[in-house]
This record gives structure tokens, C-alpha cells and sequence, in this order.
């Protein structure tokens, strides 16, 4: 019998119910295949630490690639069609974004999902995301599809409160989630990313969430 060491063995793709309407769906995602589209991406619209409307710098860093994109400033939230630091379109989606999440979603139980706009988030030790729900986006019926790449995190996945304790899962590189129908406006965050070196991307961790933002 081979000795086997049970830490950070790949594990094959599983399915995984979280809760009404989300589903984790485990070793999805080639994260290898998606990180250089990644790099693609920030090198037309480099990633950026926004400001909060309460005027506080965010940790996690972020782009976008598709029709719309995710920003924030002192003036609020909201999805734009420009990048505002470059005043360009944002980069286009990758066609193996949007086949990855539309077809996760379709194993989600959404198989209409068409995203028009991808949040890229890049995580360094130390970085974290608060609780908050995801509520800009014009079609709220739509699920979020989320991919992981790189370094793990724990994510804190709390109910339609915030006051709500968190349940905490960690998410590896290649795990897709899909969150839909009553889990969708679920308050959510991510714990502090510890220090770390993965194969693939470092000291890093990055997260893409595929939206229906129109
Ligand atoms: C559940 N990102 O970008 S992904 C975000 O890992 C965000 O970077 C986290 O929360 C990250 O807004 C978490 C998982 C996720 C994303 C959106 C959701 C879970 C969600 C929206 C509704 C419910
Ligand atoms: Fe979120």
C-alpha cells in the first residue's frame, strides 16, 4: 500500500449542494487553461484597488473583462461599460470564460445563464472581502457563477441577514460555485488569505464571478 498524504491531493470533480439554488461544484475549472486569459485580461485593464463610497481602499485588487464591469468610488457602486482608469471598453470576455460559466451554471440548474460582465478579484496575504450582498445587477433572477484559481480561501457564506453566522468552506483552485434562486442574496465574504506559494500562481489568489449585471 502506497503511503498517501490526505493534504492538497487534487481531488476529482464532485457535486455538491450547498443550500437552495447553489451547488459547489468541485475541481470544475481548469484553472491552469484560465490563468494565462487572466493575465490577458489585466494587461488591457490592469487591476486596481477601489475606494469605497465610505472612502476606505479595498484589499482585494480587481478588474473586469465583458460588456460591464464591477466598480466602486466615492460616488457608490455600480457596473460601467468603461474602464474608468483607462476610459476603454472593458477587455472582452474570453470565450472560455463565458463557456465555463455558462456551462456550470447549466449544472447549477441554470441553463439560460448568459454573464455580461466577469469580475476578476485578486487576493495577496492579508487580503480579505467583508460581509455583503451582491445586489447591482439588473437581473437578480440570474445566478453568480464563481471560480476559484490559485491559492485556497475560506469563504464565509451567511444567510439573507447579516447578522446571520456565517457557515465557512474552502474553496481550492478549480472549484466552481453557482449560487441562484433563494441563495442569491445571501451575505457573503472572504476570511483574510493566509501566506501561501501555489504551483500555479504564488503568493496569490485569484476569483472570478461571472454576473448578469444588465
Ligand atoms: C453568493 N467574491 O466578488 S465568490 C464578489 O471569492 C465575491 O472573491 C468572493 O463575493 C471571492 O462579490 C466570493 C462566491 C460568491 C460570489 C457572489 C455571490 C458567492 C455569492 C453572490 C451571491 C451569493
Ligand atoms: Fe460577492
Amino acid at each position: 500500500m502506497a503511503a498517501q498524504s490526505s493534504l492538497s491531493l487534487p481531488s476529482p470533480p464532485s457535486r455538491l449542494p450547498l443550500g437552495d439554488g447553489a451547488v459547489l461544484l468541485r475541481g470544475f475549472a481548469d484553472a491552469a487553461a484560465l490563468l494565462p486569459l487572466v493575465q490577458e485580461v489585466a494587461a488591457a485593464a490592469p487591476f486596481r484597488h477601489l475606494v469605497t463610497p465610505g472612502g476606505h481602499t479595498m484589499s482585494v485588487a480587481m478588474t473586469n473583462c465583458g460588456q460591464l464591469g464591477w466598480v466602486s468610488d466615492r460616488r457608490g457602486y455600480r457596473y460601467a461599460p468603461q474602464d474608468p482608469e483607462t476610459g476603454r471598453p472593458w477587455p472582452p470576455m474570453p470565450a472560455a470564460f463565458r463557456a465555463l460559466a455558462e456551462s456550470a451554471a447549466a449544472a447549477g440548474g441554470f441553463p439560460d445563464f448568459a454573464p455580461d460582465a466577469c469580475l476578476v478579484n485578486r487576493y495577496q496575504p492579508g487580503a480579505r472581502l467583508t460581509l455583503h450582498q451582491d445586489r447591482d445587477e439588473g437581473d437578480l433572477g440570474a445566478p453568480i457563477v464563481s471560480v476559484s484559481i490559485g491559492l485556497p480561501a475560506v469563504f464565509l457564506w451567511g444567510g439573507l441577514r447579516r447578522a446571520d453566522r456565517p457557515r465557512r468552506l474552502r474553496l481550492e483552485s478549480g472549484d466552481v460555485v453557482v449560487w441562484g434562486g433563494p441563495s442569491r442574496l445571501v451575505f457573503h465574504g472572504v476570511d483574510k488569505l493566509p501566506d501561501g506559494d501555489h504551483p500555479l500562481t504564488a503568493g496569490y489568489r485569484f476569483n472570478l464571478t461571472f454576473r448578469r449585471a444588465a
